[in-house]
């Protein structure tokens, strides 16, 4: 019977069957696939028993008795509507109209998204979320929204991860269906390190609200506003909330940095307002922001521009904290914060103790500390799982002030110095980093412009250069990939362009483009590359999601669709399990599908063979099976 309605099914008949049809109509494919789908996970288990899995190798191994995280009890039997009903129901213009009216202050969850991407180099799982999704929806219904995509999370779901950032989206948006979710794009480098063709972007929007954004926080990495209005008018076609973000860098009190002044982030703002949008978000992606500047700049951005606006700031100087005081105190609508277990360093300060400090005050956030503590307690026992990830940043770092690195890009461009050899000069690649964004004409840094002044510092340091050699015309520099195609124009201009000196001396006489970079690049031929993508898995077929994340990183892409031939659905499996594999005698379960559920027993890892394969014992739901893997140990 399964056989018969497998052969009758419109999708099947449409021969339309892919990777996601098999995970969403399992049933149909209990004696053609089922099978396989459980030898080939069971596959991934024992290799990565027997040799290791590569990025947790060497690193600091998790506690051998962790449990797998329990997620608190769900409190309320049904939900209390939310925002996400306040959108469904009256649009993104209601969201922000309801937000300016507030008394409350509004907050965020960035544990998702901005959390784990600063603190464990994006490298949280989506079981990890998904588990514990319901119980924001039940027990904290008065969040404003949860940060939960974008950013750093689609590539490193594909190509660490072994999982499809969409459906991690799907799953997470069907589990808080009273809660906004909101992701972070980088305006026309969509969730990439490029400009892409307009429709490209365009075209991920749609496809982003359709699977289950429903607030899209967009920024350009040198603040230009040109460059964010095709993803920002896109956002808005689809009806969903558009945050138009400043970058904040500098320190509008120090009158060494007037590049960066009052004046110059009230007309951003009003820049932001006119191209359509419903929120301001301002984005302080170093945490630079000190309190004194935040009450002035908030009060001003507040009068002047009119839209209600959203901090996000990063607490890796410590002091965070006194500027979400502050920013309270000056009106701020909305703040972002982690879950306390995920907060702190280069994260986001603590939602916990905002919601204490700011109890019995007129900013009261009426959230229930106690669904906070529980909810924190379960992501501290998630954190434990991925220990091999942490940074080792043990303390505040007031240096920030000193290179303005955001929180995603601190730890990792330390860890980066540290494999070039380089870690006992980090503090000469911390002020190269300054030196080299004077260099630029001082611009915003973040992603991808980070990037590029990091790449550069890097570079000189290793090779023992000083900003006057690079500067020197008659010194030879070989410049990175990344500074060329920067100062070329292919990330746009910042505020008064680049300096001409840099510029001539980077690209010799070749001209910079000035224009809009998605204003020159021709529009996707999207059927072509669909088709290019096909011939590549001729038994696979894809759809708009899987065509999405083949134009944003084709090669991260289909590695990761081979690798889902070869080892099926991981993303089911515990952390420990997909990172460790497993002990012989412990049992595991993977919820492979809504109530469909594999009992998986290790019960010995056998000899290696002559010829190199180890023979690992297990129990799938009482039966015996044998897996041989290559021993690469
Ligand atoms: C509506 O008005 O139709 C939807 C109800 C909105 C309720 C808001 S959303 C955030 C805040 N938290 C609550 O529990 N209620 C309000
Ligand atoms: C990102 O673009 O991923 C960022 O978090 C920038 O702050
Ligand atoms: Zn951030």
């Amino acid at each position: 019977a399964f056989v018969e309605n497998l052969l009758k099914h419109p999708t099947f008949l449409k021969n339309e069957y892919h990777t996601k049809f098999i995970d969403q109509t399992p049933e149909l494919f209990q004696f053609a696939k089922r099978r396989d789908r459980a030898t080939r996970l069971l596959t991934y288990i024992a290799d990565v028993t027997v040799n290791g899995h590569p990025e947790t190798e060497g690193r600091t191994r998790p506690p051998a008795d962790l449990k797998t995280p329990r997620p608190p009890e769900t409190r309320r039997e049904s939900f209390v509507p939310g925002t996400r009903q306040i959108l469904d129901e009256f649009g993104p213009q209601a969201v922000a109209d309801w937000l300016a009216d507030q008394k409350q202050l509004l907050l965020t969850d960035t544990t998702m998204r901005d959390g784990h991407q600063s603190l464990l180099a994006t490298r949280m799982r989506s079981i990890d979320m998904i588990r514990v999704a319901p119980a924001y929806a039940h027990n904290l219904p008065q969040l404003f929204s949860v940060e939960c995509w974008g950013g750093a999370t689609f590539d490193v779901a594909y190509r660490f991860l072994q999982e499809c950032p969409w459906q991690r989206l799907r799953d997470i948006r069907a589990r808080m269906p009273n809660l906004m979710t909101q992701m972070l794009l980088r305006g026309s480098n969509g969730v990439g390190y490029t400009n892409y063709p307009d429709n490209v972007v365009q075209g991920f929007v749609r496809q982003a609200a359709e699977t289950g954004v429903d607030l899209f926080r967009v920024f350009d990495s040198l603040n230009w506003v040109e460059n964010m209005r095709v993803a920002m008018d896109a956002v808005i076609e689809t009806g969903k909330v558009c945050e138009g973000a400043i970058c904040y860098t500098g320190d509008i009190l120090d009158p060494d940095r007037a590049k960066y002044d009052l004046k110059y982030y009230v007309e951003m703002g009003k820049a932001l307002r006119d191209a359509g949008a419903h929120i301001l978000g301002l984005k302080d992606m170093a945490g630079l922001l000190k309190p004194a500047s935040a009450s002035m700049l908030f009060k001003a951005l507040k009068e002047e521009v009119g839209l209600p606006i959203h901090f996000h700031t990063h607490d890796t100087s410590g002091i965070s904290g006194a500027t979400i005081l502050a920013a309270a105190e000056a009106g701020v609508d909305a703040v972002d914060a982690a879950m306390d277990a995920f907060s702190g360093g280069t994260s986001q300060p603590c939602l916990g103790s905002i919601v204490e400090a700011l109890r019995n005050t007129p900013r009261d956030t009426g959230l229930d500390i106690e669904a906070v503590r529980e909810i924190s307690d379960y992501w501290g026992q998630v954190r434990t799982q991925y220990a091999a990830f942490e940074s080792g940043l043990m303390a505040p770092a007031s240096e920030v002030y000193l290179h303005e690195m955001p929180g995603g890009q601190f730890t990792n461009l330390k860890a980066q110095a540290r494999s070039l050899g380089l870690e006992d000069r980090w503090p000469e690649v911390a002020k190269t980093y300054a030196d080299v964004n004077q260099m630029f004409g001082d611009i915003v840094k973040v992603t991808p412009s980070s990037k590029v002044v990091g790449d550069m510092a890097l570079m000189m340091v290793s090779q023992g250069l000083t900003r006057a050699d690079v500067e020197n015309p008659a010194r030879d520099v070989a410049f990175p990939d990344s500074v060329i195609d920067m100062l070329r124009g292919n990330l746009g201009q910042p505020p008064g362009g680049f300096p001409e000196a840099i510029v001539r001396k980077v690209l010799k006489d070749e001209k910079p483009l000035i224009e809009r970079p998605g204003a020159k690049v021709p529009p996707a031929d999207l059927d072509k590359l669909r088709a290019e993508l096909s011939a590549q898995f001729e038994d696979l077929k894809f759809d708009n999601e899987d065509l999405n994340g083949y134009l944003m990183y084709p090669k991260v892409f289909t590695d990761y669709t081979a690798r889902h031939q070869q080892y099926g659905p991981v993303r089911t499996l515990p952390t420990r399990t997909f990172f460790y594999g497993m002990e012989p005698g412990e049992e595991i379960t993977a919820e492979i599908d809504p109530g469909k559920t594999l009992e998986i027993r290790l019960q010995a890892l056998g000899e290696t063979t002559e010829d190199g394969e180890a023979k690992v014992f297990f129990e799938l739901n009482g039966q015996p099976r044998v897996i041989r893997v290559p021993d690469r140990k």
